[in-house]
């Protein structure tokens, strides 16, 4: 075919009989078989019986999700849900309708088990990275329904964590079932009027306790994504029996509730109208008046947020989920698209500029350590260790994935030139619903301070743990001589690292603070790089593997350093002391 297109280039138009010189829809076949960094992975690290039985059923879905359910992905985008108030006799109704194929993804997700596979524990710790490398799958096909699920999982989660507790159990065995029948999505209801970010300060919701035990919740949830689900958790504040509520973080207690009752039902919710948004516009976010709407309390009083922080760290899981595969997405249609685009008489694929722009994208083994990570969790097989480092990688993966998904976006875009503009393309969708991955689940500096947060908490071993990881699958990669710059380039970043921590110890707070986002980067990119020379030091290591760890490691590592090198938080923490700041600025 390449040969076919540079000789109709030298043809005059006139002459030419066919149009190869048109440009060609890029084709990308079963995602599962076509991602070669996936696949190596999952045979470096799975049980060979595990690996076995897992291979076929991801093959067999690549080719579910290449010849079913894209189609039903773009039918989700074309027909986004729509909200009925009133019935055509002036009744109020308050239904969203959803469109038949997101239905579909709801029964696909549960025949899948994209919820029920971590909760089976089939493969002990493995069912997690299994569930995981599934949703990564689906995440780019599934129309927006990736939202729901992850909410889904967070809740499943947060109930197991509970030990299912006797009035909880058909929730999850719903949540976790593979019946499409059963199966029931939970939404996350947390921001309020005042704002998704201070949750502590922002939660007006009031409980009140009813006789027998349950609580009716008064307020209003402004943000509630995938509003169409079955259940959800949220948080409110109970009341007291003069009728006041504690305020703050500690004035926050969990609550489980069903949004429809048996006959359909609103539990006494009244929908307000359907967010106008930017992107994920398959999925419903609704604006819900809490008119005592019955709800279970499932945390202890006052514990709200730290217990809603288990389905926190999940749903920010399955944002990295979401983030990783929209660039994985991405980045096969531009190659795909560069093999067959013709420019200044040669494919793309031979630019070179080109090609180096889309290789440095790579993120997903981070993805992967997370989940591994988790899997020995919630099987008890995770050292303390471990655990320490799940704990710091979460954030740090969620706000470095999430920042990433979306420059990535754009820089697919811009490798198809003006087709990645067009609406009809498929493309820019891509780019919309990419931009929300470092707004929902907490920013991109909500998530910085959680990374300072595990610090102060654990007293500062997190980072320890994370500094012995990274120098001991250095030390393990030394002999690869092929892989000596990328090593040594990580060890320099650890080193600068390391006395830029004891530098900031001795400052004030505002300091590290003003660093966090940079500190939190460079977390990301030596772990990201580490993994990455670990995978290219294995002895059947790909030249590919070798030259994604040498590329990774060439980049800056430890951006903090350099800032702090160059001055730039003492100066920005002098103008926040003087009175040079602008109103506003
Ligand atoms: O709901 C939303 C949209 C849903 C759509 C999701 C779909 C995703 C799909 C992706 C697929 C493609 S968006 C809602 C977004 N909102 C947030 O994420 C909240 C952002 N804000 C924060 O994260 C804040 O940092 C807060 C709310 C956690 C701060 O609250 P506090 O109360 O001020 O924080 P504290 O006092 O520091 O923490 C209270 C407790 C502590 O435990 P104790 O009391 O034992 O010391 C903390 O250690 O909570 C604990 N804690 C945590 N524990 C706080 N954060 C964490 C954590 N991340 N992990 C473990």
């Amino acid at each position: 075919q390449e040969k076919q297109v540079l000789e109709d280039l030298e043809m005059p138009l006139a002459r030419r009989e066919t149009e190869t010189l048109f440009q060609e829809r890029p084709q990308t076949g079963n995602q599962y078989l076509e991602d070669a960094l996936l696949r190596s992975y999952l045979k470096t690290h799975l049980p060979p019986k595990v690996l076995q039985e897992v291979h076929q059923d991801l093959e067999r879905f690549g080719n579910r999700l290449q010849t079913k359910i894209q189609a039903l992905s773009w039918e989700c985008e074309l027909n986004p849900p729509v909200f009925r108030q009133f019935d055509a006799w002036g009744q109020r109704v308050d239904r969203i309708d959803t469109c038949l194929a997101w239905r579909r993804m709801k029964e696909i997700s549960a025949e899948e088990g994209l919820i029920a596979e971590a909760y089976e524990r089939r493969y002990s710790n493995w069912s997690r990275l299994y569930q995981a490398v599934k949703l990564y799958l689906f995440s780019s096909c599934s129309g927006g329904f990736s939202c729901p699920l992850a909410m889904t999982d967070g809740a499943a989660k947060v109930i197991e964590s509970l030990g299912v507790p006797g009035s909880l159990k058909n929730a999850f065995d719903r949540l976790t079932s593979r019946d499409p029948e059963k199966f029931w999505t939970s939404g996350q209801w947390m921001t309020e009027r005042r704002g998704g970010s201070d949750v502590a300060n922002g939660t007006e919701t009031v409980a009140r306790k009813q006789p027998d035990g349950t609580y009716r919740l008064y307020g209003f949830k402004w943000f509630t994504s995938a509003a169409d689900s079955d259940v959800t958790l949220t948080l409110a504040r109970i009341e007291d029996a003069e009728g006041q509520c504690p305020q703050g973080s500690r004035g926050l207690s969990l609550f489980f509730l069903r949004v429809r009752d048996e006959e359909g039902k609103l539990n006494n919710i009244q929908v307000q109208r359907l967010k106008d948004k930017l992107g994920t516009r398959q999925m419903a976010t609704a604006e819900l008046w809490l008119h005592g709407a019955k709800a279970e309390l499932i945390s202890a009083e006052g514990r709200g947020v730290a217990s809603i922080s288990n389905m926190l760290n999940i749903t920010r899981i399955h944002n990295v989920i979401g983030a990783v595969a929209s660039m994985r997405r991405m980045i096969s249609l531009s190659r795909e698209y560069a093999r067959r685009r013709v420019a200044f008489g040669k494919l793309l694929k031979d630019h070179p500029l080109h090609m180096q722009t889309i290789a440095r994208m790579e993120v997903s083994l981070l993805l992967m350590e997370i989940v591994r990570l988790l899997g020995l969790a919630e099987t008890n097989l995770a050292s303390e260790q471990d655990q320490l480092l799940l704990r710091l990688l979460i954030p740090v993966a969620k706000l470095y994935t999430g920042k990433q998904a979306s420059a990535v976006a754009v820089e697919a875009i811009e490798s198809f030139g003006g087709q990645g503009y067009m609406e009809d393309t498929g493309l820019p969708v891509i780019l919309r619903d990419t931009l929300v991955l470092s707004i929902w689940e907490g920013t991109t500096n909500i998530l910085s301070l959680d990374v300072l947060r595990s610090l102060t908490k654990s007293q500062g071993q997190v980072l320890a743990v994370f500094l012995s990881t990274v120098q001991k699958k250095l030390e393990l990669a030394s002999g690869t001589v092929k892989l000596a710059p990328a090593v040594r380039q990580t060890r320099e970043a650890v080193s600068s690292l390391t006395q830029f921590v004891q530098a900031a110890s001795a400052e004030r707070a505002l300091t590290m603070e003003l660093a966090a986002r940079d500190f939190s980067y460079s977390l990301a990119r030596i772990y990201t790089g580490v993994l990455l020379i670990e995978h290219a030091a294995r002895p059947d290591a790909s030249p590919a593997d070798i030259s994604a760890a040498l590329r990774w490691c060439s980049q800056e590592l430890c951006p903090v350093a350099a800032e702090s090198r160059s001055g730039s938080y003492e100066a920005e923490a002098a103008l926040l002391d003087s009175s040079l700041v602008y109103e506003g600025s």
